[in-house]
């Protein structure tokens, strides 16, 4: 039987366990990557494993966040990035460079390698062939330490390309169809092989947006073939010597197939407040809209912003819409410069912004009150955007330029032939704000900066004997780690400090709800199906950690959060029958006698809800590994006690 892509990358980096679904795999961990508003936290993480000298293949520490800086908070975290980064060996790209996805794409991916970064959009470099996911920053620490990255060996789901995009559809609107398909839950587990004859007409960048958005299927990863136009792009890039080939065997085998018709595609946009309520774009056609904002990793790269470019080109962006542009680098900036598309973007009256992360992560540009906002992002949660009325819509570059013009939700393939934006034979490059590591020898003399923004890390505990507290919080299904610990422009700058991040806890969902863990003494939080889809953020784990939040029950757990919870000693665990979520209510007195020896060894323990007297059966269901961690209160303590 012969082996897919992903089987192939994870037989190359097997550690420890067997390739088989569902059993827990070590990886090797060939290159990290973190972003500043994780960052922190991981540097931090890095320093209390005594770790001196990254042991990977490639490090980089990106700047792409928290660029605002309304305050010393960012620019301190800046700081401290720059010289952590300096002294252990890892490159450092500095704030103007670019969002972390799109440069590395650009200047660091490589087929056939692994990936994790501090970042739930790791996966965008499945696009360049490369197994990139998204990790706490505390296991992108480990991995940079040297260790492996532990994952459930993940089932692998064939997307089969047929057919050609048509005029004015895209990359975006192939992904929304996977997401119309498959739903936010339907990734996890899995990773997402795409293939087939489609494959051929797409290029490395529209790739890219394709695995990007895999993370809001909540899938493990998701990977395109190194192929000629994987060539292209890295000869392009000068980087032609980093080109390996790669493709599945011819008879790989598959957990799930799905066919595509590229060319049966329609422009597609995913209404609110979710990546996966998917409609056709000319269903919405007309509908008055405030902003544009066009950017973020899934769509910054040079081909997207000419495609925008050409379409407002002599045109004048509606009087009623403001329209932000991002360009996802420097690379990607300077060329738009270079070739005066600048120039066209500018006079029709787009506000262009940093290459940064920006709107994406509700740093600026919060829409109107009950404003509709059309964005080329890829996540449109409640209040994400920073106004929590607002009606948010992911679209593809193309919607969005149409519409920005229109005032109105416009379908593109209604304007007759779209412009054609062709690769260049060679990108600009100019390396020159990636800061290179000190030597072994200059690293001792390197002082990390801490500015007063950056706190310690709360310790993680050891499970109680038994557990006896108060359900302190219940939330419905598909909860973000947005709505756990909510991000943009006045709670990102505190992202290296716990105490004050605590403040906004789950105040999207209830703002009563710090206050009121700090007066209960912590307690347990119930969640329903995919609790944590998401971020990456593992403040999503440490602020609830900070609050004393000792277990959460859940239908079901989004992959990333539940390592997260696990790494911070919070045990995530799962009601054995669904149906019992009606059975515990908030403020409900919950008891789980045995509950350090269940986390132990068993499969299972009884929650008494000591309130209405009624027994709840949970399900514990965790490696020996991690039933380790959590009985030492978290991997920091764990690594600390001698353990990998
Ligand atoms: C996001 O898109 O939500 C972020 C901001 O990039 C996060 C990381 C973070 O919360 O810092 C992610 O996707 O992991
Ligand atoms: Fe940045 Fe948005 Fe991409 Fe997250 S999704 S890395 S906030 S651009």
């Amino acid at each position: 039987m012969g082996y897919s892509i992903v089987q192939k990358i994870i037989k190359n980096h097997l550690v420890s366990g067997e390739m088989k679904t569902g059993e827990e795999i070590a990886l090797k961990i060939d290159q990290t990557l973190t972003q500043d508003a994780t960052g922190t936290m991981a540097y931090l993480q890095l320093e209390a494993m005594e770790i001196d000298r990254v042991k990977t293949e490639l490090s980089v520490a990106y700047i792409d966040h928290n660029t605002l800086q309304s305050g010393f908070e960012n620019a301190d975290d800046h700081r401290y990035i720059q010289t952590v980064a300096k002294k252990h060996g890892l490159k450092f790209s500095r704030p103007g460079n670019g969002i972390c996805h799109q440069v590395h794409l650009e200047r660091f991916g490589v087929p056939g390698k692994t990936l994790i970064g501090s970042d739930s959009h790791t996966p965008t470099a499945g696009g360049i062939g490369m197994l990139g996911m998204g990790a706490g920053g505390l296991d992108v620490a480990v991995a940079m330490g040297g260790g492996a990255y532990y994952i459930t060996c993940p089932k692998v789901i064939k997307m089969n390309l047929v057919g050609a995009l048509s005029d004015y559809v895209s990359a975006k609107d192939v992904i929304l169809e996977v997401l119309r398909l498959l739903g936010v839950k339907g990734g996890v587990g899995a990773v997402i092989e795409y293939a087939g004859e489609g494959v051929k007409t797409l290029s490395v960048p529209q790739r890219a947006t394709i695995t990007n958005m895999g993370a809001e299927l909540g899938a493990t990863s998701s990977v395109f073939p190194s192929d000629e136009n994987t060539y292209k792009f890295l000869k392009a890039q000068g980087r032609e010597e980093d080109y390996t080939p790669l493709s599945a065997d011819s008879d790989a085998v598959y957990d799930a197939e799905y066919t595509i018709d590229l060319s049966a595609l329609k422009p597609l946009a995913a209404c609110p407040h979710s990546p996966d309520n998917v409609k056709i774009v000319s269903e919405l056609s007309g509908m008055k809209i405030d902003q544009v904002c066009i950017g973020s990793c899934t769509n910054s790269s040079l081909s997207d912003m000419l495609t925008v470019a050409a379409m407002l080109k002599g045109k004048t962006v509606h009087p009623d819409v403001s329209l932000s542009i991002s360009p996802g680098s420097k690379q990607v900036y300077t060329m738009l410069a270079e070739c005066g598309a600048l120039a066209d973007l500018i006079a029709a009256g787009a506000r262009i912004l940093e290459c940064a992360c920006g709107p994406c992560i509700g740093m600026g540009f919060s829409p109107k009150s009950a404003g509709v906002s059309l964005r080329t992002f890829n996540r449109n949660f409640l209040a994400r955007s920073g106004t929590a009325d607002a009606s948010v819509y992911l679209v593809s570059p193309e919607v969005a330029a149409a519409s920005a013009v229109a005032g109105v939700f416009t379908d593109p393939t209604t304007l007759g032939s779209a412009p054609k934006i062709a690769l260049p034979e060679r990108f600009t490059i100019n390396d020159n704000l990636i800061e290179l590591p000190a030597s072994v020898e200059e690293a001792a003399n390197v002082v990390v900066e801490r500015g007063p923004n950056i706190k310690p890390i709360p310790k993680g505990v050891a499970p109680a004997k038994n557990l006896e507290c108060e359900l302190i919080l219940k939330v419905g299904d598909n909860i973000t780690t947005d709505h756990i610990m909510p991000a943009g422009a006045k709670i990102l700058p505190y992202r290296s400090n716990v105490p004050k991040l605590s403040e906004f806890c789950f105040t999207v969902c209830d703002k009563e709800f710090p206050a009121r863990a700090v007066a209960k003494g912590g307690g347990v939080i119930l969640g329903g199906q995919n609790y944590g889809q998401g971020s990456s953020r593992e403040h999503a784990a440490l602020v609830p950690l900070y609050l004393g939040v000792k277990a959460v029950i859940a239908k079901s757990f989004a992959r990333i959060h539940m390592a997260n919870l696990v790494n911070f000693g919070i045990a995530p665990i799962t009601l054995k029958n669904e149906a019992d979520y009606d059975l515990i209510a908030e403020g409900d007195k919950i008891y789980i006698e045995g509950f350090a020896d269940a986390i132990k060894d068993s499969e299972s323990a009884m929650l008494i809800n000591k309130t209405s007297g009624k027994k709840i059966p949970l399900v514990l269901s965790f490696s020996s590994r991690q039933r380790e961690i959590l009985l030492a209160g978290g991997t920091l303590n764990y690594t600390k006690a001698g353990a990998k």
